[in-house]
């Protein structure tokens, strides 16, 4: 394994690290198309699930909802049991997938409000800034959530920087969550169909403008807020946050997995004769739950469950139109998702009633917010005919904060120490070509409670964050007292053995804290 950690490599690693300079805001690298087998590269596209659990698609156990197509991924690739997130909710997660590093090491990468200004400063080293440098067109579709603009984004002016100050050539983006104003499409660096005389505003503090809101007109809603999300009506559902103006540009929810899987499979279209790399963000099935019409009643758990088979079919789209233009063999697809799952997440849409004998988390605890298994464990498949052999299963342990490290490694670029410092070149574990992956991974609850697991054992450091997150009714793993489990035996993490193993339990805090402390991971030979 390259993760051993020794008191000599972290010293090492400490001293780097203080050399590091701060990263500079200056434009992304120009592509150079220098990676020496370019030849041998895939397309690479990331389909990226928003609140979908281990347990949500029917590869991975689920009845009572059918995913058939990405069970075929599945059945053509390889299906990992201990493929993770970074952490349990959506923009540290994306941030340690995009930049190799885990969000918890800096301040202000939870969940991001709306109008949060961009949290990945341009000219860092990405996954996406990665495979620019070797030659690949790069688009992004979908979810963000990882801010926009210097301060705040600009709604009625230029965009930036954004996706394209970090490495992309296009995007067309939802700038934040669903259930977040402003509920407009972003394209490159401007809201998609805006009208300048009708500007958008958008406050979080205060109520602006007349629209009405949840909270004062329940009767204009089509869909009821549990918990929150009592602002500004858009399209019959209240959000969070306030606006005004944009009328022309709001989005309607219905047509959301369309609108996003056509810019997809366009994005495909007009790459088709180069290398391209795709990050494919669904919105589906985060709240709110809204699924076209044509998945309306498609199972019977709710709108939550619609909108998991609407998934199915956004993902069809893509390897139909790979199979069109004849590209399947020279594709890597990655179907994964961003934190675990929830079911009621602040609105009334019977996730709750309908869930039936189905475990989203499957044998796991927890789920979004949670540091249990359940919080950050995720679907992760990966296809590529060339490369990977049908129908594996793998329990290595992979992260999606090594697909820098691991794209660097496909391409022949190297890293060095401070770049992407989280991420492991987990190639040979991707293509199945190894059954080792992590010997350990640090999961990130709500309010920066950490797990942390080094092959079956789990540890949980004493925390005083909330122990049930919001309304969710969620068990976020939050104790006082450290927490060690027996994965191997006790999936489900029931069984505290901290103080029946105290020397165990001190050994991963230790871990933990030197983790912490060397600002990296991934430490020099
Ligand atoms: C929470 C929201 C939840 C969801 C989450 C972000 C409340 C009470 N809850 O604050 O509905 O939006 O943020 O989800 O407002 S994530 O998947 O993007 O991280
Ligand atoms: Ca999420």
């Amino acid at each position: 394994m390259q993760c051993h950690l020794n008191r000599r490599d972290f010293v090492k690693a400490a001293a780097a690290a203080l050399t590091m300079g701060p990263h500079a805001w200056s434009q992304p690298r120009p592509r150079t198309g220098s990676s020496k087998d370019a030849k041998e590269l895939p397309n690479i596209i990331i389909i990226y699930a928003d609140d979908l659990g281990w347990a949500d698609l029917s590869c991975y156990g689920a009845t009572a909802v059918q995913t058939p197509h990405i069970d075929q991924l599945a059945q053509e690739g390889i299906r990992f049991t201990s493929g993770y997130a970074s952490a349990a909710t959506c923009t540290p997660s994306r941030y340690a997938m995009l930049t190799g590093e885990y969000a918890w090491r800096q301040p202000g990468k939870g969940i991001a409000p709306g109008d949060s200004p961009l949290l990945i400063e341009p000219g860092r080293t990405t996954m996406v800034s990665i495979l620019r440098e070797a030659g690949y067109a790069t688009g992004m579709v979908g979810k963000w959530h990882l801010g926009l603009g210097k301060e705040r984004p600009d709604w009625n002016g230029k965009i930036a920087p954004g996706p394209l100050e970090l490495g992309f050539d296009s995007c067309f983006l939802i700038p934040a969550t669903g259930d977040r104003v402003p509920c407009v499409f972003v394209e490159n660096h401007h809201v998609v169909g805006l009208n300048p005389e009708d500007p958008i505003e958008v406050n979080y503090q205060k109520r602006i403008g007349i629209a009405p809101t949840g909270k004062d007109n329940p009767e204009l809603l089509k869909m009821h807020p549990s918990h929150g999300h009592d602002m500004t009506l858009i399209n019959g559902i209240s959000r969070i946050g306030y606006m005004r103006g944009g009328y022309a540009a709001w989005w309607t929810d219905e047509q959301m997995a369309d609108k996003l899987t056509e810019k997809a499979v366009g994005f495909i279209e007009d790459h088709k004769d180069e290398l391209f790399f795709l990050y494919f963000s669904l919105h589906d099935p985060h709240v709110p739950r809204v699924p076209h019409e044509r998945f309306v009643g498609k199972t019977s758990m709710g709108p939550r469950g619609d909108v998991i088979v609407q998934i199915d079919w956004c993902v069809r789209q893509i390897t139909e139109q790979l199979n069109r233009l004849g590209l399947t063999e020279k594709t890597l697809v990655i179907f994964t998702s961003d934190n675990g799952p929830v079911l009621d997440d602040g609105y009334r849409d019977q996730a709750v009633e309908r869930v039936g004998d189905h475990k989203p988390a499957g044998p796991f605890r927890g789920g979004k917010y949670s540091r249990f298994e359940g919080g950050t464990r995720v679907p992760f498949i990966a296809r590529w005919p060339r490369r990977i052999r049908p129908a594996q299963v793998s329990d290595a342990i992979i992260s999606q904060v090594d697909f820098t490290a691991t794209f660097a490694a496909l391409t022949g670029r190297p890293l060095a120490d401070y770049e992407a410092p989280d991420s492991f070149n987990m190639l040979d574990a991707l293509l199945g070509n190894s059954a080792d992956g992590r010997d350990h991974i640090v999961q990130e609850g709500i309010q920066n409670a950490l797990g942390f697991r080094l092959g079956h054992w789990k540890y949980h450091e004493p925390s005083n964050a909330a122990r049930i997150a919001w309304q969710t009714g969620i068990d976020t793993g939050a104790r006082p007292e450290p927490q060690l489990y027996n994965l191997k035996d006790d999936p489900g993490e029931t069984t505290n053995l901290a103080q029946r193993y105290p020397e165990k339990a001190e050994h991963l805090h230790a871990m933990l804290q030197q983790l912490k402390r060397t600002g990296r991971s991934r430490l020099s030979p």
